[in-house]
């Protein structure tokens, strides 16, 4: 794990915005003893807390920044004076100071999040689009029921987002003595104020640092309340805080917008045991425009319920975008079971390991984006967006993920003691590669990168160009010769191209290096064994070849024999009819005729 602690980061200066939607994280008790949010409560508690703000701290003038901000309200809510955090003695050393400054805006009608609605959770958008410019990153206090759903959505509506987004909450109030939220806070401040760069959605809770799509909350009683099932945490606020560089997305060249319009109409339908059909009709029904199925384990559904299944191609036709998620943690869907492929068969999706809230959002996204369109619906939901889907790598990204999980970089780089045996270990293997999957135009790179290449010889002496006469590539041996690999070159053994092109018996080959000057270069006795060795097999075409390499067909082996004498004494009949005719005359020039 690639991880970046805070002595490592440089100096900084985050400008962070805290918006307060409400939860518990701010709520105190009312007259009848139920949790409540007050207005200005939380931000007088922070304000007044040496945990949360210095009031003599000065920035200094070398970093002082702009604050955009004076305490105002709008239509929406209340943005109070910027707040600093005190200097942050663990993690700050003279070279990497920390200077985190921050300012809440406080919305106007704070919410329990169990009244979140997709409106609620557009404004919020909308106010991270409004004062995009102006900060340097936003962490988003929200209560923790539907916290994964915000941050799903959030993750969808934020389009090619360059900076970081950090939604928290608490189970306990913050004013406790015993609570989870200052850690939260806290937490979520640090990440936010030096990580200014994470283009994500993130959630933060409980010490780590998740991707908000892959979010859900896992429990209503203990402080570890989020879990990110299907993907690996993407930082952690330890003993030192740390961050997988690798995990996180990569940001879109494009400019940053926020898509506030997103659809409420989407359903959620748990399958059971003696689902109605009734209800599930209902569900179907106008004005919905998707519905996320939570179907069991990969994916499957009652094959032999034909009235559902029915019911459920009836809607799939009528345009209803359908879904089918798992309904386990962990674990997604794949329509490997009949099952389940009989949801396929019907046009139903599967939504890989999506958690729900994530499909949900990802749906009422795309019904806006793309409207009265199910087939590009369809085809996007398949499509990882935001890193909420986990997306089988295809061709070249699947080895690039290979070589990358190997870290054949580093294993190279310990390896390899010279540039030399660095050129040899990567050039000669990925040149054969090419050759055996007739890759022109990879042959045409590597040789334009690495003009050595062609003299490169693998452990067996062998180089490209013997390589490609192996694999029989006549059109690549000619490439090759044109780009000037030798014809002469001899492995360990002394094995010429020529000669595997004769061995192999391919005329073509063996006649196209015998025009570029290539020629045997054995001693006459050698080739007499060779020449009586397939005579005595009866080996025509290879005496042909050796033939169409310039080789005499009267040379003897290591006992004087020719190689007729051997076909005669073999009985090797179509042997001794071709020697007959050819002894005494090499007939490579007969052969190019
Ligand atoms: N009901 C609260 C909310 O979601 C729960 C919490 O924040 N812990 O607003």
């Amino acid at each position: 794990m690639k991880t970046t602690s805070l002595s490592d980061s440089s100096v900084s200066y985050g400008h962070v915005m805290l918006i307060y939607t409400g939860g518990t994280i701010g709520m105190v008790p009312n007259a009848d003893g139920e949790y409540d949010n007050v207005a200005g409560k939380l931000h007088d508690y922070l304000y007044n807390s040496s945990l949360f703000n210095d009031p003599d701290y000065t920035p200094p003038t070398t970093t002082k920044r702009k604050l955009p901000n004076k305490r105002v309200t709008d239509d929406t809510g209340t943005l109070y004076d910027p707040m600093y955090m005190p200097i942050i003695t663990k993690d700050t050393t003279e070279e990497n100071p920390i200077y985190l400054t921050y300012t809440m805006y406080e919305y106007t009608n704070l919410l329990d999040s169990s009244n979140m609605t997709t409106e609620v959770m557009m404004q919020i958008a909308d106010t991270i689009s409004t004062n995009y410019d102006s900060y340097d990153a936003f962490v988003i206090l929200h209560g923790t029921d539907t916290m994964a759903y915000s941050a799903s959505g959030l993750s969808f509506s934020l389009e090619n987002l360059k900076k970081v987004v950090i939604i928290t909450g608490s189970q306990i109030p913050i004013y406790e003595t015993r609570t989870d939220a200052r850690d939260n806070l806290t937490g979520s401040l640090l990440m936010a104020g030096q990580y200014f760069s994470i283009p994500e959605v993130c959630l933060f809770f409980d010490s780590q640092l998740l991707r908000g799509n892959r979010t859900t909350k896992i429990s209503a009683e203990t402080l570890e309340a989020y879990a990110s099932p299907n993907f690996p945490v993407l930082g952690e606020v330890e003993v030192n805080i740390s961050v997988d560089e690798d995990l996180i997305l990569k940001p879109s060249p494009d400019p940053f917008t926020s898509y506030v319009d997103i659809s409420p109409n989407i359903a959620v339908v748990r399958l059971y045991p003696d689902m109605s059909l009734a209800l599930l009709t209902a569900a179907l029904a106008s004005p919905v425009q998707g519905v996320v199925l939570q179907c069991y384990g990969a994916g499957n559904f009652p094959s032999n319920n034909q009235a559902l299944l029915d019911a459920i191609e009836d809607a799939v036709d009528n345009g209803v975008v359908v879904v089918d998620n798992t309904q386990c943690l962990k674990g997604g869907v794949v329509f490997s079971y009949a099952a389940g492929a009989v949801l396929e068969s019907i046009g139903v999706i599967a939504g890989g390991d999506m958690t729900t809230e994530a499909s949900l959002m990802k749906l009422s996204y795309l019904i806006t984006k793309y409207p009265g369109s199910p087939d590009d619906i369809k085809q996007q939901m398949a499509l990882d967006l935001r890193g909420e889907l986990t997306v089988a790598p295809t061709g070249s990204q699947a080895v690039a993920k290979t070589l990358s999980a190997v870290g054949i970089e580093s294993s190279l780089a310990r390896t390899a003691q010279s540039t030399a045996d660095l050129k040899e270990a990567v050039y000669l293997p990925i040149m054969q590669l090419a050759i055996k999957k007739r890759d022109k135009s990879a042959i045409e790179d590597i040789c334009k990168k690495e003009p050595g290449v062609l003299k490169l010889k693998d452990s067996e002496g062998k180089t490209a160009l013997h390589f490609a006469v192996i694999e029989g590539k006549t059109d690549i041996i000619q490439d090759l010769i044109k780009k000037g690999a030798s014809v002469q070159t001899r492995d360990r053994l002394g094995r010429s191209a020529l000669l595997e092109a004769v061995q192999s018996k391919k005329m073509e080959n063996v006649l196209l290096l015998s025009r570029h000057g290539a020629h045997l270069t054995m001693d006459s006795t050698e080739l007499g064994f060779e020449l009586n060795k397939a005579a005595a097999r009866n080996d025509v075409d290879l005496l042909k070849a050796f033939a169409a390499a310039g080789a005499s067909m009267t040379a003897t082996d290591y006992s004087s024999k020719t190689p007729l004498e051997t076909a005669q004494q073999c009985k090797s009949t179509k042997c001794i009819e071709y020697l007959h005719s050819h002894s005494g005359e090499p007939s490579a020039k007969k052969a190019r005729k």
